[in-house]
């Protein structure tokens, strides 16, 4: 961007709740008239009077800057005392929601991430996508055990306390459910980015490495094939795990972003397996048995498992392929005017690291490639931007990621045309939003 950006600077209205009401929309516009009519003082106020979040641009001369607010001459608030902080009152619309399109059952359900709404690559722990197949639990610690058994020369049973004297490690990693972005194998037009793509996050996992309690163990290695961990709440939840992969990289964790994980992420102890879909990840860890062939358990022999259309099962899928996903601007977000815009998204890969991600504003002819705007780790969320005019003209959105190993995300109709249209899981295509004329930012597919 050469041009001053001050002069061209779009804005965005971030969806603040789900997505905005006819009203409210109807409401910042007016705002947006009289403030462009009025052409000084006020544009906060209008816009916050509106009820929408913009973050706008000031105008020259206005009261916010030129007459000193009360927090700048009075007395400020005390230290926190309630102890654990929270986020500023002005952010309390982000928030983790049930999607509006889905059955609310409350202990076999899930929270979204508010994707829309976030900056960088961590997820903050308290808009962590949640999925319970049988309710959250807060477990006492001191009570928690975890037992390796099977094919071991050395049974054990662990505490926290002795698992949390083992060498550690630190790593950042997406964890990501096998059916997010599932409801786009039927083209239905989710409303926002939070319930197409909310059940990822990204966050730092601290814990011993599951190799290590394996070598502790004496773990079979010739004859060891397979890993099952178990889960201690009423789901039984269990899940097939490959040697080579328990050996690698897995983790068996305790912290997520440097405090003890949240309950309703498995708290005190969870598997963390890198590159690989959520609900490998079990919570309330309590067992990991070894063993010689997969264990067939519900969650793998009925449930998680797609319909190919040649009528075979895709069973035993792990691994969550390269992905990519603009956030801003994205469905349920309105921009107010031609200019030029920073569009930012998120891009991952379960086998490895992002290699590069295009964004087309055409809808798929043309392509450009986005800035890294920070780290680029594996099996990491990886941020982009890119500089963006927009003409008033209706635009296609499409970001598209290239992972390390080379493999470069599909078209909707791409994956259909191998996977079928009975799959629920591991959906990975291009995701398009359709800015209209009139700014609105809503969800189609382009084959
Ligand atoms: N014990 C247990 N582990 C579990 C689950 C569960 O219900 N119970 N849900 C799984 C599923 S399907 C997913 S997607 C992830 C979700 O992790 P989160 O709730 O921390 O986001 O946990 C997995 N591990
Ligand atoms: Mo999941």
């Amino acid at each position: 961007m050469s041009k001053d950006l001050s002069e061209v600077i779009g804005r965005v209205i971030p969806a603040p709740e789900n997505f905005l009401s006819p009203e409210k929309l109807e409401q910042a516009r007016k705002a947006r008239r009289s403030f462009m009519g009025k052409a000084l003082a006020m544009g906060a106020g209008v816009a916050a009077s509106a009820g929408a979040a913009t973050r706008a641009m000031a105008a020259d001369g206005e009261e916010a800057i030129l007459k000193l607010p009360e927090h700048s001459t009075g007395l400020g608030q005390s230290v926190v005392t309630d102890g654990y902080g929270k986020p500023s009152k002005w952010e309390a619309n982000l928030q983790r929601r049930q999607s509006p399109g889905l059955t609310r059952v409350d202990q076999a359900s899930v929270s979204f991430t508010p994707l829309q709404g976030l900056f960088g690559i961590i997820t903050p722990s308290g808009l962590h996508f949640e999925r319970h197949h049988q309710g959250w639990w807060d477990i006492d610690p001191s009570k928690h055990r975890l037992m390796i058994n099977g094919l071991v020369k050395r049974q054990r049973v662990f505490t926290m306390d002795d698992l949390m004297r083992l060498p550690s490690v630190s790593r950042i990693h997406f964890i990501e459910c096998g059916a997010n972005t599932a409801t786009e194998w039927g083209n239905v037009a989710v409303p926002t980015v939070q319930y197409t793509h909310g059940m990822v996050s990204c966050s730092e996992f601290t814990g011993v490495l599951l190799s290590t309690l394996l070598e502790m163990c004496g773990y079979d290695k010739k004859a060891a094939k397979f890993v099952l961990a178990e889960g201690a709440d009423g789901s039984s939840m269990t899940r097939t795990i490959d040697i080579e992969r328990a050996m690698d990289d897995c983790i068996v964790a305790w912290a997520m972003n440097g405090e003890m994980l949240r309950p309703e992420n498995g708290y005190p102890l969870r598997l963390v397996v890198p590159g690989v879909q959520g609900v490998s990840w079990v919570k309330y860890l309590r067992r990991i048995e070894v063993g010689d062939q997969r264990y067939a358990t519900k969650d793998e022999a009925v449930h998680y498992i797609d319909h190919m259309p040649d009528g075979t099962h895709r069973q035993y899928t792990g691994i969550q392929e390269c992905k990519s996903v603009i956030t801003t601007p994205s469905a349920g977000q309105t921009l107010l005017d031609k200019g030029y815009y920073n569009v930012t998204g998120l891009a991952w890969s379960g086998r490895g690291a992002i290699k590069r991600v295009d964004v087309s504003v055409d809808g798929g002819r043309n392509w450009r490639t986005a800035r890294i705007e920070g780290p680029v780790l594996p099996k990491a969320l990886t941020r982009f931007n890119i500089d963006w005019v927009w003409d008033g003209k209706p635009a296609i959105l499409q970001a598209r990621a290239v992972d390390s190993t080379g493999y470069v995300q599909p078209k909707i109709n791409q994956l259909r045309a191998v996977r079928g249209t009975k799959s629920v899981y591991h959906q990975n295509a291009i995701q398009s939003w359709l800015v209209s004329e009139n700014g609105e930012v809503s969800n189609v597919q382009v084959y």
